[in-house]
C-alpha cells in the first residue's frame, strides 16, 4: 500500500532577499502602509551593519530542509512527509505555501512556526492567515501553537548557555543572565494571552537545569510605536543592573528566536555589545539554535505527535 503523503506548512517571519526589496519587506510588516524615508533608511543601516546580508533567509531553508530529512527518516515506514515554506512577511507568504501543497495534491497538513512561544499576535496571526487559506483549497490542517517546553528545547539551551557561561571568569553564579524575547504591544495583557507566561516557563526550567539562581528576563527590539510594548528593555536593565547592582558580567539567551538574523545580530551583538562596552561589562550571548540536531528534533516530535493524537 502507498504511503500517505502529509504537507508540512514551515512557517517563518520572512526576510528580504536583498536590499532593493527592504521596501516592499517593511511595507508589509506595516500592513500595506509604506515606511517614511527615514524609517527605510533606518532599516537598511541596521541589515548594512550586520553585513548588507540577509541570514534569516538561509537559515530558514536549512531548517525546513533539515526537519523534511528528520520526519522522513524517522518515521519513512507510516508517512511520506513534504515541507513546504509559508513565510510571514516575504515570498513565498503562507498564502502560497498552503496553495502550492493543494497544487501537489496534498490533503492532510500540519503547520508549524520557527518560533515557540504562543501570542495571538504573533503564532496565532501565522495560523489565522493558514487555516484560512486551507479551508478555500480544501486541505486538513492541524497546526502545532507551541513547544517552548519541550525537554529537548531546554537541552538545546543548556548547554549553549553552559558552554557560554565557560566563558567568564569567575563561577556562574557571578554572570547575570539575561533571557530575552520580542517585545509585543502591551495590550496583550488584556487578552490573557500565554505570550509572557511560557517565556518565563521556558527561562524557569532553563536556568534551573543550569543551577544558577542569578536570572532574569527582559524584552528586546520593541517597535517605535506610540502604544505601549512590553517591558523592561534590555538597554534599560543591562544600564539599571550595572548602575543599582553593579552587575559586570552579562550572558544574554534570547529564547524567543531560533536563529540568526537581523534582531540578534543588530538588536543584541551590535547594540547591547556597545552599551555593555560603554558600562565596562563584559556581555555574551548564547549561540542561536540554527540547525542544531535537538531543535529539529523539537520540530519533528511536535509535528508527529499532532498527526499521532489526532
Ligand atoms: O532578519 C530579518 O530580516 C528579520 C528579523 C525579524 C524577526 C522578527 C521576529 C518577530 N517580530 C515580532 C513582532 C513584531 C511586531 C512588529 C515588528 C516589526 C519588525 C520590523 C522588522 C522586524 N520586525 Fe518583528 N522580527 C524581525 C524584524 N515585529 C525589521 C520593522 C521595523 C522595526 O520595528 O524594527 C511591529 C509591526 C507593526 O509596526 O505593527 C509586533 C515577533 C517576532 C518573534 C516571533 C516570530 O518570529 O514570528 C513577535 C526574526
Amino acid at each position: 500500500m502507498s504511503k500517505e503523503t502529509i504537507g508540512v506548512l514551515v512557517m517563518s517571519y520572512g526576510t528580504p532577499e536583498s536590499m532593493d526589496q527592504v521596501e516592499e519587506y517593511y511595507t508589509h510588516i506595516r500592513r500595506g502602509n509604506p515606511p517614511t524615508k527615514e524609517q527605510l533608511d533606518e532599516l537598511e543601516e541596521r541589515y548594512e551593519a550586520i553585513g548588507g546580508f540577509f541570514p534569516l533567509r538561509q537559515n530558514t531553508n536549512r531548517q525546513v530542509e533539515a526537519l523534511q530529512a528528520l520526519l522522513n527518516e524517522d518515521h519513512a515506514s507510516e508517512y511520506n512527509f513534504v515541507c513546504y515554506q509559508g513565510l510571514k512577511h516575504a515570498r513565498p507568504y503562507i498564502e502560497d505555501g498552503v496553495k502550492q501543497m493543494a497544487a501537489d495534491g496534498i490533503k492532510r497538513a500540519v503547520s508549524i512556526v520557527l518560533a515557540p512561544h504562543y501570542s495571538v499576535m504573533s503564532i496565532g496571526t501565522y495560523n489565522k492567515r493558514a487555516h484560512e487559506t486551507a479551508q478555500e483549497v480544501g486541505i486538513d490542517l492541524l497546526s502545532v501553537d507551541s513547544y517552548h517546553l519541550h525537554p529537548a528545547l531546554i537541552d538545546a539551551h543548556v548547554d549553549r548557555v553552559n558552554e557560554s557561561l565557560a566563558q567568564f571568569e569567575g563561577n556562574k553564579e557571578s554572570v547575570r543572565l539575561i533571557f530575552t524575547a520580542h517585545s509585543l504591544p502591551e495590550r496583550i495583557l488584556e487578552m490573557n494571552d500565554p505570550y509572557v507566561d511560557q517565556m518565563h516557563e521556558t527561562s524557569n526550567a532553563i536556568a534551573k537545569r543550569v543551577g544558577t539562581a542569578n536570572w532574569q528576563f527582559a524584552w528586546q527590539s520593541a517597535g517605535q510605536t506610540a502604544m505601549p510594548w512590553l517591558g523592561p528593555d534590555i538597554l534599560d536593565v543591562l544600564e539599571k543592573i550595572n548602575k543599582e547592582e553593579q552587575v559586570d558580567k552579562v550572558l544574554i539567551c534570547p529564547i524567543g528566536f531560533v536563529s540568526d538574523h537581523l534582531e540578534i545580530l543588530y538588536d543584541i551583538d551590535i547594540e547591547c555589545k556597545d552599551l555593555a562596552q560603554k558600562l565596562g561589562m563584559h556581555l555574551e550571548r548564547t549561540r542561536s539554535l540554527n540547525t542544531d540536531p535537538q531543535y529539529i528534533e523539537v520540530l519533528t516530535d511536535s509535528v508527529y505527535s499532532k498527526i499521532e493524537k489526532e
